[in-house]
This record gives structure tokens, C-alpha cells and sequence, in this order.
């Protein structure tokens, strides 16, 4: 359910418990969340894929838990591509991946 903004609205915690300890917009009700550790640092942050005005998918990557600007935007995938992100070479860094009907 999208808030009455349009954005999406992420709450993060650092344990399984209570309320989230740190919360900020990104996206919206169009985008996918994808959280990935995109610059290899050891922090996860977040990441959303929406379908581009183009054709295919459109990523947009942040290297801070924070909404706003990008640190990263790129086009990989077909419309409708489910995105899966994850360190596929074992390197520490967190790159894109998508799966395919
Ligand atoms: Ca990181």
C-alpha cells in the first residue's frame, strides 16, 4: 500500500525487534527493492529496479541509508525481469542479477 506521497518508505532495523532505527523514502510503489553491499564496504543499502519509459529495467543504487539521489543508475534486464542481486563472484560486492521467464 503506497503512502500518500507515492514513495516508498523503508524501515530498517539492527535487530528482530521494535520499530525500525533508521527510515527514509526511496522509490515508490512502481519500484522493487533490491538491497545489495554495491560498493563492497560491508554495508548493505538499499537499491530499487522499475521498469524503464525505454524498455527494460532500470536500476538505481544508493552506497548510504539514505532516500535521495542515486550513487549509481544503470539499465540491465527485460521489462518484467525479476531482479536478484547478490555477490555472485564471491568478491565482496554486491552486482545485479535478473531471472527470466
Ligand atoms: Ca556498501
Amino acid at each position: 500500500m503506497p503512502n500518500e506521497d507515492g514513495a516508498r518508505r523503508w524501515h530498517l532495523r539492527s535487530n528482530t525487534t521494535g520499530v525500525g532505527d533508521v527510515t527514509f523514502r526511496y522509490g515508490n510503489a512502481n519500484t522493487l527493492p533490491v538491497p545489495g553491499d554495491w560498493d563492497g564496504n560491508g554495508s548493505w543499502t538499499p537499491g530499487i529496479v522499475a521498469d524503464d519509459p525505454e524498455g527494460g529495467r532500470r536500476w538505481y543504487l544508493k552506497n548510504s541509508l539514505t532516500g535521495g539521489v542515486d550513487d549509481l543508475e544503470f539499465k540491465y534486464g527485460n521489462r518484467g525481469s525479476y531482479p536478484v542481486p547478490a555477490d555472485w563472484d564471491g568478491n565482496g560486492t554486491v552486482t545485479p542479477g535478473i531471472a527470466e521467464n
